[in-house]
């Protein structure tokens, strides 16, 4: 894979490292294209082909937008599905951002079991990820990809996952958590900042992870409301990796941050209110 190094490609990779779903258990079956189009507007559900949705799609929310849409098989142990564009082929040529072609982000429709994972593709345009979802019930895929020639997109697919639908309830908003044996840091008062510490010290020798410091995802609770979610600068060592976020969202959300450090990826998750516009939360 070919480093990027640039801070316009790290951008450009922010911007589509954007997730967003809606939360809504015992809506029943959730499984296919028309579960998610249903959950958007009016107006845009009635284009579930999402041609003409690209205006007003929020990214992440709809198995197509911008021309392109995400057709996902069912569950059987593993992920498989294809991007297609005009004329419903399958788009084979995507460009690398952030050393992938594609990135795919899974989380369990409570916002748990938040994965991300970069699948390949077979020479007919089929991406295949070894996934494991460990809890039964409503999933989302979340494939963001640039094709070549074409924007940065963010496609969504849902999927039901045999197995006990249990739930639970989304943690209680908090500054700070600890994971893998780091305490990690949230600050939403200038953008969103995150530092990192391991035994009470910071950790400067953060390892960037796909090119930056650190990668953010922010998924809304209640709506589909996303966020933009930008490092500000290009990889650091740390302990502070800050993102500008672009606009601002009410309501609960929640975070994931991912950082590398001693050769593994750390995945920290923070619930918050409120995200971005310079208010100060929590
Ligand atoms: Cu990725």
């Amino acid at each position: 894979m070919k480093p990027l190094s640039t801070p316009v490609r790290l951008g450009a990779f922010a911007a589509v490292l954007v997730v967003v779903f809606g939360v809504a258990f015992g809506a029943g079956r959730l499984v296919g294209p028309d579960a998610i189009a249903d959950e958007r507007p009016a107006d845009a559900a009635h284009d579930p082909a999402g041609q003409h949705g690209g205006d007003h799609a929020v990214p992440g929310s709809a198995p197509a937008a911008d021309g392109y849409a995400m057709a996902i098989d069912p569950y059987t142990g593993g992920l498989s599905f294809r991007i297609t564009g005009a004329g419903g082929r399958a788009v084979t040529r995507f460009d690398t951002v952030h050393e992938k072609p594609l990135h795919l982000i899974v989380v369990r429709r409570d916002l748990s079991g938040f994965q991300h994972v970069h699948p390949m593709m077979d020479a007919d345009g089929t991406w295949r990820a070894p996934l494991t979802l460990p809890d039964g019930g409503p999933w989302r895929a979340y494939a963001d990809f640039t094709a070549t020639g074409g924007a940065a997109t963010v496609l969504a697919a849902d999927l039901d996952v045999p197995g006990p639908r249990t739930t639970g309830p989304l943690p209680a908003p908090a500054t700070s958590t600890v994971v893998d044996g780091y305490t990690v840091r949230l600050d939403t008062h200038d953008g969103v900042t995150l530092r990192v510490e391991r035994d009470g010290r910071p950790v400067t020798d953060l390892q960037p992870y796909l090119g930056a410091a650190g990668h953010l995802v922010a998924i809304a609770q209640q709506d589909l409301a996303y966020l933009h979610v930008h490092p500000k600068e290009p990889a650091t060592g740390g302990p502070d990796v800050r993102f500008a976020v672009e606009g601002a969202a009410e309501g609960t959300h929640r975070l994931y941050f991912q950082f590398q450090h001693g050769g593994a990826v750390h995945t920290a998750e923070f619930t918050v209110t409120g995200v971005g516009g310079g208010h100060a939360h929590n």
